[in-house]
Parts: structure tokens; C-alpha cells; sequence
């Protein structure tokens, strides 16, 4: 990638709209765009661009020919995002005009930008790190209250000054025991090994702590994942339908109608849900329908909350039985189940009389059990405010990890740490100590960018959209 290219790029969605804002950045952004660009019928002259000031005027085709009224800003090196000379052009959001504009910037002497070139170059210049660079991706991505809280809080430098800190400590570490291998000869202790060791473990239950932030970061990002299981025919798919409010999965009174997972996201009061509709949980001897089941059973155990459902409708032993069943099946080491008794629409009292009865039979403090008829919407705020309080994402301000990149580096910085620890309760030279020191710090540091290779950066930032 040439960083003395002047890049030009549409920033906004593609398509027709109201205003469309077209990007330019690099070292010819003010020749190139004010020699387009005539306020009063003068051109602009260069020297006498204001920065930061938005300028009204006309663009002006190479051939004279007028192209659009628009309003252009200039920002001035180094104070703009890239950290480059840049314009941001408002045209009028016609398909054709943006096309053109492109067309005439390239002509020009400017390049169309690649994917996220844009944050890539102000990652280059320090305009901010690389895990800030990529909450301005989950910033632009963010669909809940919850997705924009961890991205905005991580594109403040939060969780940077946390890994900073980190290293820091780690850093310190090393320069003490590299020190006492350049006095190997002799046989100095320079750092006291219980301090080292205690430091070690302050740092090492951070990464961890972060580390298995993981599992609710990604919960915020894609959605809490809700599982919706049980036995065939009980109405799982229904309430999928009712829960989103359109016809999304085919219901049937056929058993084993639902043969794979549905995913669909929610959002419900700020908060993304992912409800995942299973095939009925059955003994069959058919094959397609025993594939579906094992990935119902692959969705339980990755889900955060179970929505078990029960068909009321049915004998009362028998729905004991399937109820006792599911909550053997569904591990509660990390997830939490809710268990709806569907259909009390056809019950005489809306299943007043059998909620307490299964309740006294389970006799079971961690289930939580609902009247529900998914077709009739009974119950159904009762399931929805069960779900919003039983979710995991609390607002509390500590740091979340919802990047898999960030979590995979934390994941070996704990390996590593966790040998240096062996290595330090061991007493191993202090040499093989130090290298795994090293690896760790590698791992925290490539979080933020500050060890990378330009096939990492070219890996992240074409995840980005074009023209940002
Ligand atoms: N009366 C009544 N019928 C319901 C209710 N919910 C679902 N049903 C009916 O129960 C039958 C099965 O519904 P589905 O939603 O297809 O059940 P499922 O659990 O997805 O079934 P499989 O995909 O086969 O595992 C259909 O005929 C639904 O109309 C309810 O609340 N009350
Ligand atoms: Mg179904």
C-alpha cells in the first residue's frame, strides 16, 4: 500500500439519497479538490483554504461543466481523522453524481481507496490504536444500547490503557530478570521471586478476567444467544413466529416439522437477543432429523438462556416426565432455563392449577416456569421480562472483550503467563523464564497494534467497509 496515494472513496451507504458524502485523503486532497471546487464563481485558492471550515460552493467538472451545488470541508495535516490533508465532499446523493465525482477525482490523480484505508492510515499516523481501530467497525456495526456502550467505551482507550498497563508491569518483569542473565557469572538475584511471582498473578487473573469477558462480549455483539427447545410438536417454531412478529419458520402438527436451527436476532428494549428455533428433541431413526437434533444439542450447550417448551395440552405424567428430561439434558453450569408450559389456551384456567402442580413436583429454585400459549400471546410479557432480567449484560463499565481477534491473543498471553508461573514455582533459569515472558508480551501487545505485520493489518482492515 503506497501511504503518499491520494485515496477518494464514497463514505456513506451506496445508493440513492438525500446527501452523499465522498472522502478524500492524502497529500493532493487540497490542489485536487479546490481546483474543482468555485465559490462565487472563483476558484479556490489552495493557500487560502481554512481547515475545519465547511466551504459552500460549486463542483466544477474538468471540461467546466457543472456537476453539483455541494458544501466541502477541508481538514488540515495533521489534525483530521486519517492524519493526512482530507476533504469530505457533500453532493446531492444521486447515484450518478457520486459516480462522477469518483470518476473526476481519479482523473485527477487520485486512487479509489481500498477497504478501511481510510482507518488504516490513521492507525499508521497514532491517531489511535489498533483495537481502537476496530471499535470504530463495531461502532458503525453496533445494533443495541449495549453493542454501542462496549465499542464507544473501547474506542475511548479503555481496554488499551488496560493492556498498556498490563505490559507495563510485564515489561518491568522482564528488564529484571534480563538484567540479572547479563550478570549470569555472578549468580545475582535482581528480582525477588515471590514479588515477581505475586505481580505474575495479579497480571495473569486479569488477562483471565478479560479473557473470559469473551463470552459476554460476543453476547452483546451477535445477540444473547436463546435457545428454544424441546420435544417435537410443543411449539418452539410458533413462538419463534410470535416472538419476531412474521411467519419465519413453518409450523406444523406433523412431529419434527423444524429439521435445522433458525437463527434470528431481536431486539428487544436495547438488547439484542439471538433466538435460535431447534428441531424437536426425539428418538428417530431418521437421518436428516438425528443431524438436526445433534445441532439442537450443540445450540443448547453454546446458548446462554434455554427456553424449554412444554405442550400442556398432553397428559400430565407425560409432561412431568419430558419437563424432568430436559432439565437433565441441559447443562446449568452456565446457562439459565426457562421453562414455558405452551398451549394453556386449551387449559380451562389458563393453566393456573397445573403451574403450581409442576412446580411442586419439579421442586426445582433454579427454573423458572411460565403459562404460555405462544399462538395466543398469553404470557408472553411474563417470558419477555423473564428473558430481559435473566440476561447477562449487566451495565456495569468493566471492560468487555467482543473482538475474537482480542480474545484468541489473550487466550495465549494466558498460556504463556501461566508458563511463566510453572516456570517461576519451579524455579527454571531464569533465561527460559524470560521467554515466555516475551511471548506474552507479544500476544497483549498485538491486541493494540503494537506489534503487527502488514498481513495482520491487511487481514483486519479489509473486514472494513470502503471508505472507511
Ligand atoms: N392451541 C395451541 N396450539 C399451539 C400453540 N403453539 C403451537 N401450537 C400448535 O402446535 C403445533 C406444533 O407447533 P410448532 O410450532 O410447529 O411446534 P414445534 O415445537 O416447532 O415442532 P417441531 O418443529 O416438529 O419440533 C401447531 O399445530 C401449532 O399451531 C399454542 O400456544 N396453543
Ligand atoms: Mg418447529
Amino acid at each position: 500500500m503506497l501511504n503518499s496515494d491520494t485515496i477518494c472513496a464514497i463514505a456513506t451507504p451506496h445508493g440513492m439519497g438525500a446527501i452523499a458524502t465522498i472522502r478524500v485523503s492524502g497529500n493532493k486532497t487540497f490542489s485536487v479538490v479546490a481546483g474543482l471546487f468555485q465559490r462565487n464563481g472563483k476558484r479556490l485558492a489552495v493557500e487560502d483554504i481554512v481547515s475545519h471550515k465547511a466551504y459552500y460552493g460549486h463542483l466544477i467538472n474538468i471540461n467546466g461543466d457543472l456537476l453539483d451545488e455541494v458544501v466541502t470541508t477541508f481538514f488540515r495535516a495533521p489534525h483530521s481523522f486519517t492524519g493526512e490533508d482530507s476533504a469530505e465532499i457533500s453532493v446531492h446523493g444521486s447515484v450518478y453524481i457520486q459516480q462522477k465525482l469518483l470518476q473526476v477525482l481519479v482523473e485527477c490523480g487520485c486512487r479509489m481507496a481500498e477497504a478501511g484505508e481510510f482507518t488504516r492510515r490513521a492507525f499508521v499516523n497514532r491517531k489511535f490504536d489498533l483495537a481502537q481501530a476496530e471499535a470504530i467497525a463495531d461502532l458503525i456495526g453496533s445494533e443495541s444500547e449495549a453493542a454501542h456502550r462496549v465499542a464507544i467505551n473501547q474506542l475511548k482507550g479503555g481496554f488499551s490503557k488496560e493492556l498498556q498497563v498490563m505490559r507495563s508491569k510485564l515489561l518491568e518483569m522482564t528488564a529484571l530478570m534480563e538484567l540479572e542473565l547479563d550478570f549470569s557469572e555472578e549468580d545475582v538475584e535482581f528480582a525477588d521471586r515471590s514479588q515477581l511471582l505475586a505481580l505474575l498473578q495479579e497480571t495473569l487473573s486479569h488477562v483471565n478476567r478479560l479473557k473470559d469477558s469473551f463470552r459476554l462480549g460476543n453476547a452483546i455483539k451477535n445477540g444473547v444467544p436463546v435457545a428454544i427447545v424441546g420435544q417435537t410438536n410443543t411449539g418452539k417454531s410458533t413462538l419463534l413466529n410470535t416472538l419476531l412478529g412474521e411467519d419465519r419458520a413453518i409450523v406444523s402438527d406433523i412431529a419434527g416439522t423444524t429439521r435445522d436451527t433458525i437463527e434470528e436476532t431481536l431486539n428487544i428494549d436495547g438488547i439484542l437477543f439471538r433466538f435460535i428455533d431447534t428441531a424437536g428433541l426425539r428418538q428417530t431413526d431418521e437421518t436428516i432429523e438425528k443431524i438436526g437434533i445433534d445441532r439442537s444439542y450443540k445450540k443448547i450447550k453454546e446458548a446462554t438462556l434455554i427456553i424449554g417448551m412444554l405442550d400442556s395440552s398432553i397428559d400430565y405424567e407425560s409432561m412431568l416426565l419430558s419437563a424432568k428430561e430436559m432439565i437433565e439434558k441441559v447443562d446449568f453450569g452456565h446457562q439459565q432455563t426457562l421453562l414455558c408450559l405452551n398451549k394453556v389456551d386449551v387449559l380451562p384456567d389458563q393453566g393456573e392449577t397445573l403451574l403450581e402442580k409442576i412446580r411442586q413436583d419439579l421442586d426445582n429454585d433454579k427454573i423458572t416456569l411460565i403459562r404460555l400459549s405462544a399462538k395466543h400471546k398469553i404470557g408472553l410479557n411474563d417470558l419477555i421480562d423473564t428473558l430481559k432480567n435473566s440476561q447477562p449484560l449487566t451495565h456495569s463499565d468493566a471492560t468487555l472483550v467482543t473482538n475474537v481477534r482480542h480474545y484468541e491473543a489473550l487466550l495465549r498471553a494466558s498460556e504463556s503467563l501461566n508458563s511463566v508461573q510453572h516456570g517461576l514455582e519451579t524455579n527454571l533459569p531464569t533465561d527460559l523464564i524470560s521467554q515466555d515472558l516475551r511471548q506474552a508480551l507479544y500476544h497483549l501487545g498485538s491486541i493494540t497494534g503494537e506489534i503487527t505485520t502488514d498481513e495482520v493489518l491487511g487481514t483486519i482492515f479489509s473486514r472494513f467497509c470502503i471508505g472507511k
